[in-house]
């Protein structure tokens, strides 16, 4: 095979950020996906519907002429949170899903939960409504090993959650082990799974072998590559409960390039070439169809883009080293491998 048509793709989770930042890195996404679900991560977060719908503004304003591009809208979920207001903003329109980040979690989630039992009558409104709470699955409890963070959550955190809370829809977010991936077949029509472009690629000896590398420094971090290849086999298993969320996460390189180091990895960039690639080498290409265009509408009850891309398999596609932005350069995502599938149409 040399050429392929899916739909439109979309990603499931995206950080455009703000202001000079979001100008710089809001074209890498809608050149190439229709809809993108829009972190709210920001600081302050966006934690009103007030809050989201400026936002939404702000990056309707700063889209690339003759884009065509949907946000969709999260609220960050804080002990706070009041039921009605995101009830309201569920049954606008205005908001497709909620985000929990545990609090201290990852990059900007100091307002996020704590104490879960705050958050129950809001899950159970949520519940009722079928709002889907997408959850970023980590235990910050500071013994726990970084690299166990996941599996811990699992069995401490979202179990006990989604036992407690009949019919909560939830996506554990950028999964990173084969427990997630375990518990998430496991998990019936109710529970799903994003997983990343880099996670797809990565394993932690790359970050850590032969010379610290902070561009693949990210949250949850990279685990063992037999935890990646549980990835790889999900993704391109054709299994509904595994889509695309890219959790393309910019920051600057004077950011990421310090004593202490942001976490993130920016993919928006090369997200298309990359995961071509990688089902082509699982002798899955017929699959990338269901993971990036149809497996998350189907989960969030959108209709598929009607829309299409095509890709083409060629000599070598080079992608820019980084993005510049008015700050200063974005690295973007370095596969390692070269990527012969380039987005013509
Ligand atoms: N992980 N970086 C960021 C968010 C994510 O957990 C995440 O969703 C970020 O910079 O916002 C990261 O490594
Ligand atoms: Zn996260
Ligand atoms: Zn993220």
């Amino acid at each position: 095979m040399t050429r392929i048509t899916l739909p439109r793709p979309d990603d499931w989770h995206l950080h455009l950020r703000d202001g000079a930042m979001m100008r710089a890195v809001l074209p890498e996404t809608t050149r190439d996906f229709a809809r993108a679900l829009i972190m709210p991560n920001l600081v302050p977060p966006v934690v009103t519907a007030a809050q989201a719908t400026a936002y939404r503004d702000r990056i309707l304003a700063a889209m690339p002429e003759g884009a065509d591009f949907q946000p969709l809208m999260t609220l960050y979920l804080t002990e706070e949170t009041e039921a009605a207001d995101l009830r309201a903003a569920a049954e606008s329109g205005l908001i497709t899903a909620v985000k929990l980040y545990p609090a201290g979690a990852t990059t900007n989630s100091a307002s996020g939960v704590s104490d879960f039992t705050r958050v129950k009558p809001v899950l159970e409104t949520m519940a009722e409504i079928g709002l889907p709470l997408c959850v970023h699955g980590e235990v910050t409890d500071p013994t726990v090993d970084i690299f166990d963070r996941e599996a811990v959550f699992i069995d401490r955190v979202l179990d006990p959650i989604r036992r407690e809370i009949a019919g909560l829809r939830v996506v554990m977010e950028h999964v990173t082990t084969r427990d997630a991936v375990d518990y998430v077949r496991a998990g019936g029509s109710d529970l799903a799974a994003t997983i990343t472009t880099h996670h797809l690629v990565i394993n932690r000896n790359h970050i850590l072998a032969g010379g610290i590398r902070p561009h693949y420094y990210c949250l949850p971090v990279a685990k063992r590559e037999e935890h990646r290849r549980a990835l790889v086999t999900a993704a391109t298993s054709g299994e509904a409960a595994f889509f695309l969320g890219t959790d393309s996460a910019p920051h600057l390189d004077s950011a990421k390039l310090m004593p202490c180091g942001c976490a993130g990895c920016f993919t928006a960039t090369n997200t298309l070439s990359i995961l071509a690639e990688v089902f082509e080498a699982e002798g899955a290409l017929e699959r990338l169809e269901g993971f990036a265009s149809r497996h998350g509408p189907g989960f969030y009850g959108l209709p598929v883009n009607e829309d299409r891309v095509t890709l083409e398999k060629g000599e070598p596609v080079s992608y820019p080293a980084a993005i510049a932005t008015e700050d200063g350069p974005v690295t973007v995502f370095d596969p390692m491998m070269p990527l012969h599938w380039r987005v013509v149409a």
